[in-house]
C-alpha cells in the first residue's frame, strides 16, 4: 500500500473466555507482528454489547481478555492495548460510517444472518451495524493491515468498501483540505483519506473448528464446553477434551490431500500444525499411517506445553486488576490521541463545525 505508514489493528470481544481458535487464528499472530510493526490491540467491549451481556460479566471479561493478550506475549508498553469504549471516537466515526454504508451491505453479512437467526426483525440495530463499528475501529487508526481469523474476512471486505466509498464521496473535499494520501486504486493513483486495509488471513489456523463437529467454527458461544479448548483450561481438561474430540475411523493420511472430506481429521491436523509452527503437509508426513489415539496423545502434549505457560501467567495477572486497569488507561490515552487526529480531519471533511 503506497503512502500510508504500515500499522496493525485487531481486537477480540469480551464475550466469554478466549479459546484456542482465538489464540491460533489471531492472538499468536499479533504477538509475532509486534516484532515488525506498530500494533494496536483492542478489547472490543462495544461490540460485546450487541449480545447484551451481564454488565458485571462484561467488566470481568474485559479485564480477563486483556490479561490473555499480555499473558500470550503482547507487550502493552511497546504496543497500544486498550478497551474500545474508552475512546469515544470509535462511536463517533461509526456514526459517520453508518451514513456511508448501505443497508443492503449489512443485510448480506453472514455473521448477522447467523446471529440474528430467523427472527431478524427482532435483532438489535447494533447487531446489524456491527461491521460499520468494526470499520471505524480499524480506520480510526488508518490501519493498513488487520490480522484476523477467516470468519472475519467478509467484515474486512466491507471495511474496504466503506473506506473506498468515503474516499470517493468526499474526494474533492479531501483534496481541497489537503488531508489525503496518494494511493493506488486499480491502475489509477488516487488521493484518499482512509487506506484500503489489507486482511492478514493465512496459515493452518485460519478457521479452527469445533472439537465436536468439524463443520462448525470453534466459538465462545457454543453451549458445549467440550467443543473448544479455553485459554483458562488446565492440563487435564485440555487432554480430556482432545481425547474426546470427534474423529473418523481412518488413520492420519501421509499426504494433505487425504484430509479432504474429513473435517474433524483436517481440524485436528490443522491445530497440531499451527501449534508446532509447521504446515499441515509436514504434520501429515510426521503422523501418516498412525491411529488417532496415538496422534491425539501427541496433540494433547503439544497443546498443554504451549498453553500452560499462558494460562499460568493469565491466572497471575487476573489477581492484579489494578495493573490491568492501568494498562487499559494508558493504552486508552495513547489510542485517544491518534483517534482524535483522525476524527478532527473527518469532522472537517464531512462539514462539522468544530472551531
Ligand atoms: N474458530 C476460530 N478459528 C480461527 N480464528 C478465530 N477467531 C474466532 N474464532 C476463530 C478469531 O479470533 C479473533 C477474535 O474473535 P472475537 O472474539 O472478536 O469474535 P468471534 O469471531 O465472534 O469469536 P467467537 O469465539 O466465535 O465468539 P462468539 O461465539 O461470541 O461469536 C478474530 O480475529 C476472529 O477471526
Amino acid at each position: 500500500m503506497s503512502g500510508f505508514k504500515e500499522r496493525i489493528f485487531s481486537g477480540a470481544q469480551p464475550t466469554g473466555n478466549l479459546h484456542l481458535g482465538n489464540y491460533l487464528g489471531a492472538i499468536k499472530r499479533w504477538v509475532e507482528l509486534q516484532e515488525t510493526h506498530e500494533c494496536i490491540y483492542c478489547v472490543v467491549d462495544m461490540h460485546a454489547l450487541t449480545i447484551l451481556p451481564d454488565p458485571v460479566e462484561l467488566l470481568k471479561a474485559t479485564r480477563e481478555i486483556t490479561a490473555a493478550y499480555i499473558a500470550a506475549g503482547i507487550d502493552p508498553k511497546k504496543n497500544i492495548v486498550f478497551n474500545q469504549s474508552r475512546v469515544k471516537q470509535h462511536a463517533e466515526l461509526a456514526w459517520v460510517f453508518n451514513c456511508i454504508a448501505r443497508i443492503g451491505w449489512m443485510n448480506r453479512m453472514t455473521q448477522f444472518k447467523d446471529k440474528a437467526g430467523k427472527d431478524r426483525e427482532n435483532a438489535s440495530l447494533g447487531l446489524l451495524a456491527y461491521p460499520s463499528l468494526m470499520a471505524a475501529d480499524i480506520l480510526l487508526y488508518r490501519a493498513t493491515h488487520v490480522p484476523v481469523g477467516d470468519d472475519q474476512k467478509q467484515h474486512l471486505e466491507l471495511t474496504r468498501d466503506i473506506a473506498q466509498k468515503f474516499n470517493n464521496d468526499y474526494s474533492s473535499r479531501i483534496e481541497q483540505l489537503g488531508v489525503g494520501i496518494e494511493m493506488k486504486s486499480g491502475d489509477e493513483t488516487i488521493n484518499g483519506f482512509f487506506p484500503i486495509t489489507e486482511p492478514m488471513i493465512s496459515g493452518p489456523a485460519m478457521r479452527i473448528m469445533s472439537l465436536r463437529d468439524g463443520t462448525k467454527k470453534m466459538s465462545k458461544s457454543d453451549p458445549s464446553d467440550l467443543s473448544r479448548i479455553n485459554l483458562v483450561d488446565d492440563a487435564d481438561t485440555i487432554t480430556k477434551k482432545i481425547r474426546k474430540a470427534k474423529t473418523d475411523a481412518d488413520a492420519i493420511p501421509s499426504e494433505v490431500e487425504g484430509l479432504e472430506g474429513r473435517p474433524e481429521a483436517d481440524n485436528l491436523v490443522g491445530i497440531y500444525a499451527a501449534l508446532a509452527g509447521q504446515d499441515k503437509a509436514a504434520t501429515c508426513r510426521e503422523f501418516g499411517g498412525k491411529q488417532f489415539s496415538e496422534f491425539k496423545a501427541s496433540l494433547a502434549e503439544l497443546a498443554v506445553a504451549t498453553m500452560s505457560p499462558i494460562t499460568q501467567e493469565m491466572r497471575k495477572l487476573n489477581e492484579d486488576p489494578a495493573y490491568i486497569d492501568q494498562v487499559l488507561r494508558d493504552g486508552g490515552e495513547r489510542a485517544g490521541e491518534l483517534a482524535e487526529k483522525t476524527m478532527h480531519d473527518v469532522r472537517d471533511i464531512v462539514g462539522f463545525l468544530q472551531n
